[in-house]
């Protein structure tokens, strides 16, 4: 009877904000999904997949999915919900914001979305088109990566990162506020390769984390002082005469001015400022400079401080300054997705937005629905897609607090009764990766993903990209975009005449599931050997020219706010952390612990931490301390403790461990408030403050104090 059962596999691509972009293999047995796995013919996913994603099926399966339209019918945040049609929610949505529309103008209306999906066609930007058309709120998305943009793309300019795949090459690899092992599973191969062949892997982190451990080096800033850090080895290396002053002076722009700059650098003040000892500040830069090619992978946590931008800057200087671009292998690589072919344009419509329309950037959500922004017309409605505020963004007690306001009308499409979605006024069932199509760039490597739909959605889940289709008509909208389907708008959304693309077609993405982009032979490939940085003076910019701050990339690509910001220091630089003992003596006094919130390893953000096995494989919330730190606390290991500030709090287990030095602790991300110990979580005392460069969050610039839950 078994042969009977009719067996097909088909491609997919992992839908997460992850690095790593996973090609994968859904194999279907009598059109249910039967399992997922990574596909082996792509040369990073090599058919593993990580611990988050290794049961995915069992994820589509979930009995506590969103299955029809529901709309709220008790208090809002109850979880009182009845089941609605698709045609009732539509139509519903319609009305409210035609009389929304009426009494206070479209920009009372506003879209929320994250990277929760990544497609093209399914996630962060495929609301852009039918928003910018109704005339919304433009909302600006820099949840995170656009305060290391921003420094990347003024400092060296956007294509050209060092290939992942180049790594192997390297003979000293620094892994800069990133923790591989958790977040970038895949991009670890390569390095272990290049340590085999004799690399040196140093990890620079304000904790022990999992790949501090893994390295051969682990060196320890305080959390927020890297850039004071980035400086001292700037320094380091002009006063040993280690500079490739051939490169520099072919290659860069402004050194005497950064050498000016680095001289307070001092090793000795650096130790001061950041903890790491003077000596070892001396040997980093003998080792970078001289153990050719060395290569730097920065971290997206290294912007989470008010100084991140300009830490990142410095960052940047580092492999010019040695000559590291010469090699293969040698050089940086923050994200690679600046080289994709995508047609951004097309894909979120900016030329939409009419001229004048304001913009309401994602990590000040409390603060815009609570009025502690000033904002005319208020928001009246929000949408939410691809994203989870109230576990992700910060400050969320004043986000709840403003999703508990009864004027406004908020609809969310999700997988999941989240923490935010249960706050909603209409809830969408939205569909998985396995069951729509897509296409998906990538911020860890150079591949190109396609994701066949594989299944039909269960129930009554619907795509993101046919709630569009649905509201449009809704609306009244019939531009073409709004009748296209998935696969033509797979099409769509690529520059197919780019030469990256090689000539190739959707046909190829049928046959493959993936495609390399055409930047060079990751063994042979050295993009800046001869400078042609793609900045305005075709150089690395030590020094810039008249620049003003700006959010990069495909969180730009949504309005024209371009280099419309406040003017930016033209030096890289130190700008102390906001909250630090040594900066806010005053608030240290009530607050005395830098706490930081890295991601959690079983889940992916907030994705995954409502599932029982996750939450075993991962632990319940815990909140790592020193012993010092405990003892004058009166902690001991496996204690309930409450971490707490003026902004929040929310509770966890301590685990006492030298992994973190005194003064801080480390609580990771993901855990979702309601199901936690007291209806809190990291995020409840997370300022919304932004980094310098991109708006960026300032998530590892907070200050708490511990104390044991009796
Ligand atoms: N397992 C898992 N993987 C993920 C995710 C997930 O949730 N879970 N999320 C994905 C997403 S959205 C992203 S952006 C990436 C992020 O991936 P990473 O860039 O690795 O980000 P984090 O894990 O938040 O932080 C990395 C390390 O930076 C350290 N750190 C924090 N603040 C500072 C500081 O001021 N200075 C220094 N030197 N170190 C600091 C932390 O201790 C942590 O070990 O991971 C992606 N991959
Ligand atoms: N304290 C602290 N906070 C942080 C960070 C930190 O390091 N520390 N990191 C920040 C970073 S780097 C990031 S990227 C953000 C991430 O924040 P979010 O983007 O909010 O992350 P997720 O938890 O993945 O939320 C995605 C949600 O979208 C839903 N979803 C997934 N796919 C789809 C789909 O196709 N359609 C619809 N409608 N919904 C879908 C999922 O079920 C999930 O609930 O968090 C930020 N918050
Ligand atoms: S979460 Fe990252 S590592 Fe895991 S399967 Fe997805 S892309 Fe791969
Ligand atoms: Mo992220």
């Amino acid at each position: 009877m078994n042969e009977q059962l009719k067996r097909e596999t088909f491609f997919g691509a992992c839908p997460h904000d992850c690095p790593d972009t996973c090609s994968m293999i859904y194999e279907v047995v009598d059109g249910r999904l039967s399992y997922v796995r990574g596909n082996k013919e792509h040369p990073m996913t090599r058919g593993g997949l990580c611990v988050k994603l290794k049961d995915f099926h069992d994820h589509h399966a979930n009995p506590d999915r969103l299955m029809y339209p529901m709309r709220r019918s008790g208090p809002k945040g109850s979880k009182q919900f009845e089941r609605i049609t698709w045609d009732e929610a539509i139509s519903e949505i319609g009305k409210r914001w035609r009389a929304i529309i009426a009494e206070y103008g479209s920009q009372a209306i506003m879209p929320y979305s994250y990277l929760g999906n990544m497609g093209l066609v399914q996630g962060i930007n495929s609301g852009d088109p039918f928003f910018n058309k109704l005339g919304s709120t433009v909302n600006e998305k820099t949840f995170c990566a656009s305060g290391s943009s921003t420094a990347w793309l003024l400092t060296v300019g956007p294509t050209g990162a060092v290939d992942p795949e180049s790594f192997v090459h390297a003979k000293y690899i620094v892994i800069w506020a990133c923790n591989s092992i958790s977040t970038n599973l895949h991009h670890w191969p390569f390095v272990l390769e290049a340590q085999k062949r004799g690399a040196k892997v140093v990890v620079i982190d304000s904790y022990r984390s999992r790949t501090a451990k893994a390295g051969d080096w682990h060196i320890c800033p305080r959390p927020g002082t890297d850039g004071a850090l980035a400086m001292g080895f700037i320094n380091s290396i002009i006063e040993q005469g280690l500079v490739d002053h051939d490169y520099v002076d072919k290659y860069t722009y402004g050194y005497p001015e950064l050498k000016e700059r680095a001289a307070e650098f001092t090793p000795e003040y650096v130790e001061k400022v950041t903890g790491v000892k003077a000596a070892d500040i001396a040997k980093f830069a003998r080792e970078f400079a001289t153990a050719q090619p060395s290569v730097i992978r920065l971290g997206v946590a290294l912007e989470r401080s008010v100084g991140g931008g300009q830490a990142i800057r410095a960052a940047c200087c580092l492999p010019a300054l040695v000559g590291s671009w010469r090699h293969v292998g040698g050089g940086l690589l923050q994200m690679p997705l600046w080289d994709f072919p995508i047609d951004w344009a097309k894909a979120a419509r900016p030329d939409w937005i009419k001229p004048g329309t304001r913009v309401v950037n994602n990590l000040k959500l409390g603060a815009a629905l609570t009025g502690e922004m000033p904002l005319d017309p208020p928001i009246k409605s929000l949408f939410v897609f691809c994203t989870n505020p109230v576990s992700q963004a910060p400050e969320t007690n004043k986000i709840v607090q403003g999703l508990q306001r009864e004027d406004l009308f908020t609809v969310v499409a999700e997988h999941f009764l989240t923490d935010t979605a249960k706050y909603a006024d209409i809830v969408l069932p939205a569909a998985m990766a396995g069951e729509a199509e897509d296409m998906m760039w990538s911020w860890g490597h150079f591949y190109m993903t396609y994701n066949q739909k594989a299944v039909e959605p269960p129930g009554e889940c619907k795509p993101t990209s046919e709630v569009w289709r649905l509201l449009a008509k809704e609306m009244g909208f019939d531009d073409p975009v709004f009748k296209m389907t998935d696969s033509e708008l797979c099409a769509e959304y690529i520059n197919w005449s780019d030469p990256k693309m090689g000539g190739i077609d959707m046909e190829y993405f049928k046959k493959h599931g993936f495609y390399k982009i055409d930047v060079g032979n990751a063994d042979t490939r050295i993009p800046h050997a001869e400078g042609h940085f793609p900045t305005p003076s075709g150089k690395v910019e030590f020094l810039l020219h008249d620049a003003k701050n700006f959010v990069a990339g495909p969180f730009r690509a949504m309005y024209d706010g371009e280099q419309s910001g406040e003017p930016v220091d033209p030096l890289p630089g130190y700008i102390p952390a906001r909250e630090r003992p040594e900066t806010n003596p005053e608030r240290a006094k009530l607050y005395s612990l830098n706490i930081i919130s890295p991601k959690s390893h079983a889940f992916l953000n907030s994705c995954y931490a409502n599932e029982p096995h996750k939450i075993k494989t991962q632990g319940d919330q815990f909140v790592l301390i020193s012993p010092g730190d405990a003892t004058t606390r009166s902690i001991r290991e496996g204690d309930p403790v409450r971490v707490y500030n003026d902004r929040g709090d929310f509770e966890g287990l301590a685990h006492v461990t030298d992994d973190v030095p005194n003064g801080v602790v480390v609580a990771t991300l993901g855990y979702w408030r309601s199901l936690n110990r007291s209806d809190g979580s990291v995020n409840c005392i997370s300022s919304d403050a932004w980094c310098g460069l991109g708006r960026a969050p300032t998530f590892s610039d907070n200050l708490v104090e511990v104390q044991r839950v009796n």
